[in-house]
Formats: C-alpha cells, structure tokens, sequence
C-alpha cells in the first residue's frame, strides 16, 4: 500500500519523473508532445499514474503533483532549447486547479521564470474537470487561452458530455479517447461514432487528435478521414526525456 507520507517524500526529494510522448500531425511529422508523470519509487521501481494518481487525489496532492510536473517539463523544454530543439508539450491539469482562480497567475509566474512562453505549452483537460464551477473554469481557461496555451479536451467521449460546454469554452483541439480508436476500422459502430466526433470537431472548429493508436490499420483508417493529429503506440510510446531528445533531434 502506498502511503500519502510516502507521496509527500517523493515531492521533496524529486522522485516523480516525466515522460513525453509524442504527438504527429497526419503526414507524419511531429507536433507536440504529452507530459505523462510517473514516480521512480526507491523500493518498487517505476510506478505508473494509475498506481498513485488516485492516491495522491484523496490525499489532496494532487495540485502539487500537477505543479511539480508542468516545472519539471519548464526545465526540460529549458534544457531542449539550449540545444537548440523546441517543441510544444501539454500537460495534464486536474479539475480542482481549473477552477482555481490563482491558477493562470501562479502558472505565468512559473513559465515567467524558466523563460517558457505560453505558446510553447498546452494544457489537456477531461470533460469532467469542466463540470466545477462552470464560470470559474470558462474565466480561467479563457485566461489561459490568452496566455497563448493550446487547450485540448481530454479523453472525448468516455465523460460527462455537454456539446453547450464544448460550444462556449476556448478549447483548440478535441483528443477523442482510446477506446473508440481501439475497435477501428472492423466495429461499424464504432467507425460511425467516430466519423461523428469528427464532423462535431470540425463544426466547432476544434482540431481532431486520436489517442491509443497501436496499429497501422487504426491509422489508415484514421488517414482516410478527418484526423489532424495521431498518438499510440504505433508512433512512440511516452519516453524519457533523453530519448525524446533523440525523436526530436531525428525530426530536425
Ligand atoms: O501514462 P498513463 O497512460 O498511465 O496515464 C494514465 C492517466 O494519468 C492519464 O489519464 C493521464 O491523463 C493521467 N496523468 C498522467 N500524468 C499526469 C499529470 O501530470 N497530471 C494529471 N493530472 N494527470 C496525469
Ligand atoms: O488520459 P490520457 O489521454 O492523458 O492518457 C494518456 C495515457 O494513454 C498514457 O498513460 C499513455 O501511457 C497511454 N497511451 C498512450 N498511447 C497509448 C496506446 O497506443 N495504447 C494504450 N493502450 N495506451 C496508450
Ligand atoms: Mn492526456
Ligand atoms: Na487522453
């Protein structure tokens, strides 16, 4: 059992790690990247966010997991730049910060600091942690928006959906979830629903990323039709900062 002191340690003496995975545009060339937080745990070896993000979310730790992260990837998008690689890496921000309203500030201060500007990030929300207080989150977001950051709807589908919500917030890019991409191309059903996700992106003007793409048919398909973005298996798993370093340098 893995204990909230132990999680509290882990902060101070930096042992969670992140990890990127990258992100390509439908012609195959790279676009940004995901931040995926992992613990590097001194007696049980790499554990992933499912093994301790619920932990850290009922211990209340969750902010600091979240903060700890988007200033570790201002260190490594530091570290890339001065060898002279960019690119755009979005994080993933739980729901109690997106109705914050010192958040936008707080994160400014941090991008401010490390010399990151907005343009170089985004910020990956599920539907859920836009159902708080409705008009905290369109006020921060909007925030955020205007800091240049690229928002992205997490896991499309899967949530409480509300195409009202999805109309009046500022969000740049739709990431439909894993499991519709996992049952393409052979699942009808699935392949309407889909196509359907696609034409709503498309109506509001949000750019499509499919995420969990692991085989070349589930990207043929997605090819065919109207994805902007790819993400899975296929293409790259979420990799340590040096070997991303590596996709990065092989890009340029
Ligand atoms: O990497 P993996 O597929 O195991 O991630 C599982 C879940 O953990 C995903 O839903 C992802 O959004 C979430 N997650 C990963 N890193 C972070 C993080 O830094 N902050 C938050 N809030 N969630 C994260
Ligand atoms: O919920 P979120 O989209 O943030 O989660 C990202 C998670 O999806 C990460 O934990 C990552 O490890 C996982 N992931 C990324 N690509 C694939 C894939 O192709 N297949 C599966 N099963 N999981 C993936
Ligand atoms: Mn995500
Ligand atoms: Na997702």
């Amino acid at each position: 059992l893995l204990l909230e002191s132990e999680l509290t340690k882990a902060l101070d003496h930096r042992e969670l790690v992140v990890h990127y995975q990258p992100i390509f545009a439908a012609d195959g060339s790279l676009q940004s990247a995901e931040a995926l937080v992992r613990w590097q745990h001194p007696e049980r070896g790499l554990l992933q966010p499912g093994e301790f993000l619920p932990m850290a979310l009922r211990a209340g730790l969750m902010v600091d997991v979240d903060y700890y992260v988007v200033e570790q990837v201002c260190r490594d998008l530091r570290s890339l730049r001065s060898r002279g690689l960019t690119c755009r890496v979005a994080i993933n921000l739980c729901g109690q910060q997106l109705c914050d309203s010192r958040y936008p500030q707080q994160l400014q201060d941090l991008l401010s600091r490390y010399d990151v500007r907005g343009e170089d990030i985004g910020i990956e929300v599920t539907e859920e942690a836009t159902t708080g207080d409705t008009f905290a989150v369109a006020t921060n977001l909007q925030r955020l928006a205007e800091m240049g950051i690229q928002l992205s709807i997490d896991d499309f589908g899967t949530g409480y959906s509300s195409l009202a919500r999805l109309k009046y917030l500022p969000f740049h890019k739709l990431k439909i979830d894993r499991s519709f991409i996992a049952d393409l191309p052979n699942d009808q059903d699935v392949c309407s629903m889909v196509q359907a996700i696609m034409g709503l992106a498309e109506g509001l003007s949000l750019q499509l990323v499919s995420e969990g793409v692991e085989n070349s048919a589930q990207r043929d398909w997605l090819a065919a039709h109207q994805c902007d973005f790819l993400q899975g298996f296929l293409m790259g798993e979420p990799m340590p900062l040096a070997e991303f370093h590596a996709v990065l340098t092989q890009q340029t």
